[in-house]
């Protein structure tokens, strides 16, 4: 059974294959299309370990196998969560090879996160590693598997006292059974995959109460994918480095692992985006193009002042998820002497990129433009009125990569697009005279936090849920390297509640650490607009004149007083 999900509608979708953007191929061609090379070259690097094409396409099989033993079955949906290691592609692979659609958790999930997905796709499977707090011991699997009571198996990375482990299941070793030996593999067959049908759900950044997904189906990501490739111009010599979270929409398809996998190259993997980790992985395996929000941009430049000489074989740097200043984005090629490329995409579907051969200006100015002809644009005023070139409007967009609406959340759905299927993506853009996307705002609910996207009211609700809290506000305040961090104004009955004590509340309440607020001020009452809205603009205008006045040196005292 396939998953229930808002399509495209016919003329549409019959409009893409003629085109040629949806070829009915399913993803796992990704690996497959590489099988038959004469040389199975480099695919994956993580730490000391590595995998050709043929042997990561083997463990995904095996992996494949095992759960198909185990008794999942094509339909079903898993729970993932994994850090940057080389088994959240075998998984992904194998769970695609099955039919078995997955929802990919951040890392920095927490329970929170983990159950509200849980909830919505009802996983027969969970995926998980040890080397998260919460699947240390067993306590928080259990839990969760009397909550979603449609959890039947967990498959655990690394050592583990509870669930099967994943390093088994991946070896073939999982049961005393005769499948895995080489002659009964052959009698495993894999079930039909239908391209239209959804691959794996991504996840909103949003802006609202719960965390949304998003269904992407073969059809539809793996053209992304391979556009992606393409316009990023990847070949077999690409060696990328994935240091942002891998299951992010940006490095697993803008063109992340997905788009170096399907073009030949190597994927290198890093637990994260620092210098300290990131350039001697870049030295020892020559890394030709990394992919980096811009308050990682600010790390490197710092630590390439002192010495840059491992980065020599960089030739491109791609820097999205967030606005990138135009003198950070000036630095680049001198200090760190590696080509620039904007991204500015949305795991909701569209994403656009600066040109290889764009002019300087393009590149240090414009987010790029749309991969596909067939990606419909519309900026509009507060009418939704569409505005001229050169002036800001909202961004509204559908096209063969665009989904058409957050999985079971009709509700929603209802605003999140027009009446013709534009996707309102929240952002507030410019369009250049020939076509190129500025982003100059945001006329959604979230902050943009280095890149990691917080919805102001999942956080609101949580500090709502804190004894004494009786209104909450979250808004963005300007941050020199995150560009913005959370800032929370909460009424209180309590005036001596301290910040600590909040946000250890909401650390129990297990939401991921990047949505605690970063900072909390306590207001007698939130300020209201006309219209009796909480009044975010002046609460943003406020955090912002009191950093100013707090960053300006303070008089000095005179000594006579
Ligand atoms: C300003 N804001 C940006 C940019 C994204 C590639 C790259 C990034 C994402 C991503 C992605 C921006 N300048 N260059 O999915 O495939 C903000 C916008 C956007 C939101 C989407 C990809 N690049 N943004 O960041 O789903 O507000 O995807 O709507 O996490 O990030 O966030 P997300």
């Amino acid at each position: 059974m396939s998953i229930a999900f808002t399509s495209w509608p016919p003329e549409l979708a019959e409009h893409y294959r003629q085109k040629g953007y949806w070829t009915d191929v399913p993803m796992t061609d990704i690996l497959t299309r590489h099988q038959q090379n004469p040389t199975d070259h480099l695919a994956l690097i993580c730490g000391e370990r590595s995998w050709t094409y043929r042997q990561l396409e083997h463990d995904a099989e095996r992996l494949a196998a095992s759960l198909l033993q185990l008794g999942v079955q094509p339909g079903d949906t898993a729970l993932v969560h994994l850090p940057n290691v080389a088994e959240f592609y075998i998984t992904f692979f194998a769970l695609m090879k099955l039919g078995v659609v997955p929802v990919n958790a951040l890392f920095s999930h927490n329970q929170h996160e983990l159950t509200v997905y849980a909830e919505q796709i009802r996983p027969t499977l969970a995926i998980v590693s040890s080397g998260h707090h919460l699947f240390r011991q067993s306590t928080f699997a259990q839990t969760l598997s009397e909550q979603v009571t449609s959890l039947k198996f967990c498959l655990v990375d690394g050592d583990a006292d509870f669930g099967y482990s994943l390093a088994a299941a991946i070896a073939g070793t999982l049961m005393p059974c005769h499948a895995f030996s080489s002659q009964a593999k052959k009698a495993v067959s894999w079930p039909e995959l239908n391209a239209s049908d959804v691959a794996f759900f991504q996840l909103s950044g949003g802006s609202t109460g719960t965390p949304k997904l998003i269904p992407r189906t073969h059809n539809d990501y793996y053209y992304s994918v391979r556009a992606s490739a393409e316009i990023c111009r990847l070949d077999s010599d690409t060696v990328y480095l994935c240091a942002l979270p891998a299951p992010h929409n940006y490095t697993l398809s803008s063109p992340g692992a997905l788009g170096v996998f399907y073009a030949g190259g190597t994927v290198v993997l890093a637990a994260e985006p620092s210098p300290m980790t990131c350039f001697p992985l870049i030295q020892s395996h020559q890394i030709t193009m990394a992919a980096l929000v811009p308050s990682a941009v600010t790390l490197w430049l710092q630590a390439a002042a002192d010495d840059r000489s491992a980065l020599s074989s960089l030739q491109w740097l791609q820097v999205g998820g967030a606005h990138l200043g135009e003198s950070l984005a000036r630095r680049i090629y001198p200090k760190l002497g590696c080509h620039l490329q904007q991204v500015f995409g949305m795991a909701e579907g569209l994403v656009n990129y600066t040109r290889f051969e764009d002019s300087e200006w393009h590149v240090l100015h414009t987010q790029g433009r749309p991969i596909s002809d067939d990606d419909e644009i519309r900026i509009v005023d507060e009418n939704g009125d569409d505005v001229p070139r050169g002036t800001p409007g909202a961004l509204l967009t559908r096209g063969p990569y665009t989904f058409r609406g957050y999985y079971n959340s009709p509700e929603h759905n209802r605003v999140a697009f027009d009446k013709d299927g534009f996707y309102r993506s929240g952002d507030v853009v410019v369009m250049t005279e020939d076509g190129y996307l500025m982003v100059v705002g945001r006329d959604k609910d979230q902050i943009n936090r280095g890149g990691e996207k917080v919805a102001a009211e999942e956080v609101e609700n949580q500090l709502l849920a804190v004894p004494e809290i009786t209104q909450a506000a979250l808004v963005a305040m300007p941050d020199s390297v995150m560009g913005e961090k959370s800032c929370a104004f909460i009424v209180t009955t309590n005036p001596k509640l301290k910040p600590l004590t909040i946000r250890k509340h909401l650390r129990m309440r297990g939401i991921a650490d990047y949505k605690l607020p970063d900072r909390i001020e306590k207001v007698d009452a939130l300020p209201m607009t006309h219209v009796g809205k909480i009044d975010k603009k002046a609460l943003r205008q406020r955090i912002a004149n009191l950093l100013k006045k707090q960053s300006q040196p303070q008089p000095e005292k005179d000594v006579l007083s």
